[in-house]
């Protein structure tokens, strides 16, 4: 990056920091120091803390895929979480309506001070989930759950409308991949509670994760600014995982008594539980494709995420386009992959997690028995 747009976006971060203080003292959320104590405003380290966090990183993907587009403005339908100013509207600080974005916001527009530290989220005691529900939120995560919620819910959201009345085994034409999105922590957090992930009739599924006192909310956890796990770090996660003794040590982590994979392994991390699952869940998707849909599918992180995969070889090649061989029966468990795969399941709710991913593989199973059911220790 050139000198001159570094120098820039400080300036205008030190604008934006300066604002939020004025903000914070007016809330009486910070002390106004003496002149004498300015030196050390908590301010330059809360600002220096979130312009190394992902928040802060205007290169990123997340804030940069618009820069080619007409307007070079992100779209009302995204910009709630790929833009500060999105969310701004979203809230209604710009005299727009609430819970609605109305215009299209500025790109590269990170997520800056002015999306935490505002009035809305001062006094706001519910977050609206993409299932329509409407959760009681404490204001420091309502910005957390307004971002990291998702895009589609599972039931009662616009999966089932969009798959419409198809038989679960038959083609749905012209039905393309309903994607969760990206990083959806909070619905994944709330699980049952929020209706995220793809539920199943006639079973139950828990709802948020309980977890221990202290470590309940995500600024609990998670530095707002850093996004770290917040001081002293992992050291909190030890009083009572004494197995965890450095980063990434939360993967060794292993509560449950169940085997969960139903791999015979019944001392794995839980981590490796839910792995072992999603590896299953995926071999199972693959199978069905074949055997049902009679036209093979492959999965990738990255946009489409699901391709026909022409040469069975599980890796996207040139000419292998998204894919559009849906079956119903299919795309619910390929959304609970996705859900569960891209929001670190394991920790935010390891119950809900490997629920979703041991009904969706034998739900597959009921259609094509082919695919073989281990025995998963449901919990
Ligand atoms: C509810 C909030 C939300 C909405 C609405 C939303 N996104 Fe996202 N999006 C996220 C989050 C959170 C990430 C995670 C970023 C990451 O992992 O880098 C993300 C990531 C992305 C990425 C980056 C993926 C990558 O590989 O890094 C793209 C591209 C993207 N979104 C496009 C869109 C588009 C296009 C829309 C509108 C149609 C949209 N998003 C709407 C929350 C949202
Ligand atoms: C993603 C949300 C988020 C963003 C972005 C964010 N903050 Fe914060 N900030 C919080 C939360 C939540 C708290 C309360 C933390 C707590 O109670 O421990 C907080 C607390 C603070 C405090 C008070 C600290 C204290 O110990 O009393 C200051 C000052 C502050 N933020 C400044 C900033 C500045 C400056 C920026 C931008 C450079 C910023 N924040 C960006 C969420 C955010
Ligand atoms: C305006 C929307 C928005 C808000 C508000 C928001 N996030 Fe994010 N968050 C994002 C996006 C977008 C990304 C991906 C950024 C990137 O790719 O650089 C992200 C990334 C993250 C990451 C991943 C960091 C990494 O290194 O991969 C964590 C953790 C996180 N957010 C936690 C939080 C927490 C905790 C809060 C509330 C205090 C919060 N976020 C509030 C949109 C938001
Ligand atoms: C018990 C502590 C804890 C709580 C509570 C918690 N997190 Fe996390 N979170 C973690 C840990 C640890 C990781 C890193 C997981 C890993 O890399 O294996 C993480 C990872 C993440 C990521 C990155 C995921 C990825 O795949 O890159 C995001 C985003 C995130 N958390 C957001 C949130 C949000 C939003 C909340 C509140 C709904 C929350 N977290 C609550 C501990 C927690
Ligand atoms: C005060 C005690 C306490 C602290 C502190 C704590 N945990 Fe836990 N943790 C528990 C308990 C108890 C369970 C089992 C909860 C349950 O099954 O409902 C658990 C379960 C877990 C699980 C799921 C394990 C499984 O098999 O289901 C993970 C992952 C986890 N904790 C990660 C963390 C991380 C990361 C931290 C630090 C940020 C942390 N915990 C801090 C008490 C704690
Ligand atoms: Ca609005
Ligand atoms: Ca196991
Ligand atoms: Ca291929």
């Amino acid at each position: 990056m050139k000198k001159t747009a570094v120098l820039s976006i400080l300036v205008f971060v030190f604008a934006i920091a300066t604002g939020v203080l004025g903000y914070l003292y007016s809330t009486k959320m910070v002390e106004k120091p003496e002149a004498a104590e300015s030196a050390q405003l908590p301010i330059s380290e809360m600002t220096d803390k979130w312009a190394s966090s992902a928040h802060a990183d205007s290169s990123s993907l997340a804030f940069r895929d618009w820069d080619e587009t007409e307007d070079k403005k992100v779209p009302p339908t995204c910009a709630k979480c790929h833009s500060s100013s999105g969310l701004k509207d979203y809230f209604g600080l710009d005299g727009t309506a609430v819970m609605a974005v109305d215009n299209p916001a500025k790109i590269g527009n990170v997520v800056d001070c002015s999306a935490c530290h505002n009035s809305y989220v001062e006094t706001a005691t519910t977050v609206k989930f993409p299932s329509g529900i409407e959760m009681a939120a404490a204001s420091d995560v309502v910005p957390c759950w307004t971002c990291h919620q998702g895009m589609q819910g599972g039931i009662n959201g616009d999966l089932d409308k969009k798959i419409g009345s198809t038989e679960p085994d038959a083609k749905a034409e012209g039905l393309g991949f309903v994607n969760p999105h990206y990083l959806a922590v909070g619905s994944m957090y709330l699980g049952s509670e929020a209706n995220g992930g793809y539920q199943y009739e006639g079973k139950t599924y828990a709802g948020h994760f309980e977890h221990a006192e202290g470590v309940q909310s995500c600024t609990e956890c998670h530095d707002p600014h850093s996004l770290h796990l917040a001081d002293p770090g992992y050291k909190k996660c030890q009083t009572c995982h004494a197995e965890v003794t450095a980063w990434p040590d939360q993967q060794k982590i292993r509560r449950t008594k169940q085997d969960y994979d139903g791999d015979g392994d019944v001392t794995e991390p839980t981590y490796d539980e839910i792995n072992g699952l999603t590896e299953k869940l995926i071999a199972a998707i693959v199978q069905y494709s074949k055997d049902i849909s009679k036209a093979p599918i492959g999965y990738t992180p990255n946009y489409p995420y699901w391709f026909a995969d022409l040469n069975e070889n599980g890796t996207q090649d040139e000419g292998e386009a998204g894919y559009k061989d849906w079956t119903p029966r299919m795309m619910r468990a390929a959304f609970n992959y996705k859900f569960v795969s891209t929001s670190a399941g394991y920790i935010h709710n390891p119950v809900y997690s490997a629920q979703l991913l041991i009904d969706s593989i034998s739900d597959l199973a009921s259609g094509d028995s082919a695919i073989a059911l281990d025995k998963f220790a449901r919990p």
